[in-house]
C-alpha cells in the first residue's frame, strides 16, 4: 500500500514519514471555527433532508436500515453531490492541497462523505479497513482526510488508528450483523491501537489500508464527521484477491441503491460522470 508514493523531495517532508510508518497522521489544524460552522451546517441539513435516502447514499451505518425514520448512525456517500458548495471551503482547499503534497500532483479527489453520531449512543464504529469495501481486482493508492465537526475525544468517539496496519495485507472482514453496512475485521493487534483526539480545526489522515474505528458517543452533543478521500487512478491487481464478505446478502441500502439504478439512476450516474470529465473535477 501507498508504493507509489516515495519520500522525493516535493512531497511533504513534514508529514510523509509518519504516514508512511504509521499510516496515519493527527494534524491539529487544517481549518478554523468559521468554516467548520459553515460545512457542519451543510452535513445537518443533509442528514435532516435525508438527502441521498432513494439513491441508497443516505443510510444506517450500524442498523439495519429499514426506513429512513430510524437512522441510528446517518452515513451519506459522496454529498458533494448534493450540496457541491463542500468542494469549495477552506478545508476543501487545504485537504486537497494536503494530499497532493502526501501523495503527488496527481492525486485527485474521489469520494466524500459524512457520519453523525447522536448524543448518548452507544454505537462505535467497528475497527475496519477502507479497501476491504473496494473492488478486490484493484489496487488502490488512497488516503481520508478525515475532519470532525467539533473537537473530539474518547468520549464522543474520536478516529482510533492501528499503527502500521497499512504495512500489511486487507484483513478478514464480516458484517457487524447481517445486513449492516459496517465492516469488522479481526486478527489487527490490538495493543497497537492509538486513539487521537482533537481540538476544533484539526483533522486526521489515514491510508485505505490502514485499519481504524471509532468508540460510542457518549457525550450529551451529536458528533459529527466529514471526510474527504484522495487517491490515484486505481491499477490491477498483480496477483488475484477474493473479499468474501462482499458476496453477502445485500443490505437494504444495497437494494435501495439497485432500485434507484434501475428507475433511472443508471443515466444520473452516466450525466454526473460525463460532468466531471468537462468540469476536470
Ligand atoms: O467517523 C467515524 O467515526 C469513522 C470514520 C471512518 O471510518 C472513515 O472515515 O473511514
Amino acid at each position: 500500500m501507498l508504493d507509489m508514493i516515495q519520500e522525493t523531495p516535493g512531497r511533504d517532508a513534514g508529514w510523509l514519514p509518519a504516514l508512511l510508518r504509521e499510516g496515519y497522521l493527527s494534524i491539529p489544524a487544517i481549518t478554523d471555527a468559521a468554516d467548520i460552522t459553515k460545512i457542519r451546517a451543510i452535513c445537518s441539513r443533509l442528514i435532516a433532508v435525508r438527502a441521498g435516502y432513494r439513491e441508497g447514499r443516505q443510510f444506517d451505518m450500524v442498523g439495519e436500515d429499514e426506513s429512513p425514520s430510524i437512522l441510528r448512525v446517518p452515513q451519506i456517500l459522496r454529498p458533494h453531490l448534493d450540496a457541491p458548495e463542500l468542494r469549495r471551503t477552506r478545508f476543501y482547499l487545504a485537504a486537497e492541497a494536503l494530499a497532493r503534497s502526501l501523495l503527488g500532483p496527481e492525486a485527485r479527489f474521489t469520494f466524500d462523505h459524512i457520519i453523525m453520531k447522536p448524543a448518548l449512543d452507544g454505537s462505535a464504529v467497528p475497527f475496519h479497513q477502507d479497501e476491504a469495501f473496494r473492488d478486490p481486482a484493484m489496487k488502490y493508492q488512497e488516503i481520508t482526510i478525515w475532519l470532525p465537526l467539533q473537537p473530539v475525544d474518547m468520549q464522543n468517539g474520536c478516529m482510533q488508528f492501528v499503527a502500521g496496519s497499512h504495512l500489511g495485507e486487507v484483513l478478514p472482514h464480516h458484517r457487524g450483523g447481517g445486513r449492516v453496512h459496517a465492516l469488522e475485521c479481526s486478527g489487527y493487534e490490538q495493543n497497537r491501537i492509538v486513539s487521537c483526539p482533537l481540538p476544533l480545526g484539526g483533522c486526521t489522515v489515514h491510508t485505505g489500508r490502514t485499519v481504524h474505528g471509532s468508540g460510542a458517543n457518549q457525550s450529551q452533543a451529536p458528533r459529527y464527521a466529514y471526510s474527504l478521500v484522495f487517491e490515484f487512478p486505481p491499477s490491477k491487481c498483480d496477483s488475484p484477491r477474493t473479499f468474501p464478505w462482499q458476496g453477502n446478502a445485500p443490505t437494504n441500502r444495497d437494494l435501495r441503491e439497485q432500485r434507484w439504478r434501475r428507475r433511472g439512476g443508471v443515466g444520473i450516474m452516466a450525466w454526473r460522470k460525463l460532468r466531471r470529465k468537462l468540469l476536470g473535477r
